[in-house]
């Protein structure tokens, strides 16, 4: 990456005739009609879910009890004995960790259900029945319920048969029906991993169907969609590059999982990550136009270990404290286009919506420009920060390949190239090498899909307090 040039700072009288023409614009802007999406969008569900940004994921059944990760499905159903279950602390906890929604595993590889299923016999008993518990508690605290229902099924006699996936269609109708509506259904893959593993020919066509059918503003997780899809790993990692469009034709955003602990299922001996490591998972996936699924099992009493509940709520303190203050505050952002020598742009829509919080409004240029766009950010004084956010107008569709980020060191004098990027997308937070002191920043989309639609540019400072 070599140096930029940078464009000299207007005079004062241009940055007034600018600023007359961008008004101007402003009010021919909010009559024309407005921009066409470009390829594929996500629906409002999909869009909803995304905003979430953050859930929790829960494992428990009998693994909790035996320390398995992966149960036999041979396990006596007498194993699974909660002391002092508690699925209100669990949405507590989750409300206060900032979180809006928990995913339960009502069924695991070991097949035991946490509702009493007409299909099995290997399930609580109705006066154990775990799932209620869990939706009434997520409804009591304002928190949305989410289903993990295993199709790899340990325990059921006709599971690597056809018959099973009826049995298994069975179960999700009978959950979505007596226990929904559920903001996400997830889908493991896994289908009789190990020696001696039966496997079974998931009929995923019949088990969406069925969930859709019950109701289509459920979110199916599985490796590829239809809702959303894993992100490829277990440390709720996603690549630099990530689009949430696959192909020409169809939305299917990334959802990062991963557990606050070395395993999925509570185990005596083991702890929580570190609120250091959960903040690089965060700038990992939410920074990288992912939604992270941060898994925080519950232990042998039915409750959320009091460690991590300290985690979880220190992680929500330092997000806040990073992102509760904007440092473009105050600023003026002009855009320019050329490739070498730069010229004030018109903007269809005001780079003024670039900073303010409200989600649906956005900048777009006037004419369709693809490559060489410049934001120019003139902060009210020199400010130091070393997190820049950027959030693409995904409504519209996700549009740029390319971008980085260069900036002044002071008037006259020439800046630098800091750092560049790939995909943007819902939400893309860079961090810069080091911390960077200046008045004037320069976002430049290098290359874009179709012509860029920017709702949000923000600054932050990591080390503020
Ligand atoms: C994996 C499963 O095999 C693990 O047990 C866990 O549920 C994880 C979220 O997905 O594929």
């Amino acid at each position: 990456m070599g140096q930029k040039h940078l464009i000299p700072s207007p005079m004062p009288t241009i940055r007034l005739t600018l600023f007359i023409t961008v008004a101007a614009l402003i009010a021919t802007a909010c009559s024309s009609p407005e921009p066409k999406p470009y390829g594929p969008v996500p629906t409002e569900t999909q869009l909803a879910w995304q905003r979430m940004e953050i859930n929790m994921f829960c494992h428990f059944g009998p693994n909790t009890f035996t320390g398995a990760e992966w149960g036999s499905g041979q396990e006596n159903k007498e194993v699974f004995a909660p002391t002092a279950m508690d699925c209100r602390q669990w949405a507590d906890v989750a409300r206060q960790a900032g979180m809006g929604g928990i995913i339960l595993t009502a069924k695991h590889h070991d097949g035991f259900c946490l509702w009493p299923s007409a299909f099995s016999s290997h399930t609580v008993s109705p006066q154990q029945d775990v799932l209620r518990e869990f939706v009434d508690a997520c409804h009591n605290e304002g928190i949305k319920p989410g289903v993990y229902i295993s199709p790899w099924d340990r325990n059921h006699p006709s599971y690597g048969t056809p018959e099973y996936n009826s049995v298994f269609a069975n179960m999700l109708r009978e959950v979505h029906n007596n226990y929904g509506p559920f903001f996400e259904q997830w889908f493991d893959g896994a289908c009789g991993e190990g020696p001696n593993g039966k496997r079974q020919e998931y009929d995923w066509t019949l088990f969406n169907s069925t969930v859709l059918n019950i109701n289509p503003n459920t979110i199916i997780f599985s490796d590829w969609g239809p809702g959303c899809r894993w992100v490829g790993n277990e440390d709720g990692c996603a690549d630099e590059t990530c689009w949430s469009t696959v192909g020409d034709s169809s939305w299917v955003p990334v959802e990062a999982d991963v557990s606050i602990r070395p395993g999925w299922f509570w185990h005596a001996n083991e702890h929580p990550k570190t609120v250091e490591e959960l903040m690089e998972i965060y700038y990992n996936s939410v920074g990288r136009n992912g939604l992270l699924l941060l898994n925080v099992p519950p232990d042998n009493r039915g409750r959320i270990p009091a460690e991590d509940s300290a985690v979880l709520v220190a992680f929500r303190a330092e997000r806040d404290r990073i992102f509760s203050h904007d440092l473009t505050e105050g600023a003026v952002i002009e855009a320019y286009v050329g490739d070498g020598i730069m010229t004030a742009a018109k903007s269809r829509y005001p780079t003024s919506n670039l900073s303010d919080t409200a989600y649906h409004t956005y900048w777009m240029l006037k004419d369709n420009d693809t490559s060489n766009i410049d934001l120019k950010i003139t902060l009210p004084e020199e400010r130091e920060f070393d997190l820049v956010m950027l959030q693409e107008y995904i409504p519209l569709g996700q549009r740029v390949t390319r971008f980085h980020i260069s900036y002044s060191f002071g008037e006259d004098m020439g800046g630098a190239w800091v750092a560049s990027g790939t995909t943007i997308g819902y939400k893309r937070i860079i961090r810069l090498p080091h911390p960077i002191r200046t008045r004037t920043l320069y976002i430049t989309i290098d290359h874009s899909l179709a012509p860029p639609i920017l709702n949000r540019i923000a600054l932050y400072n990591t080390q503020a307090q």
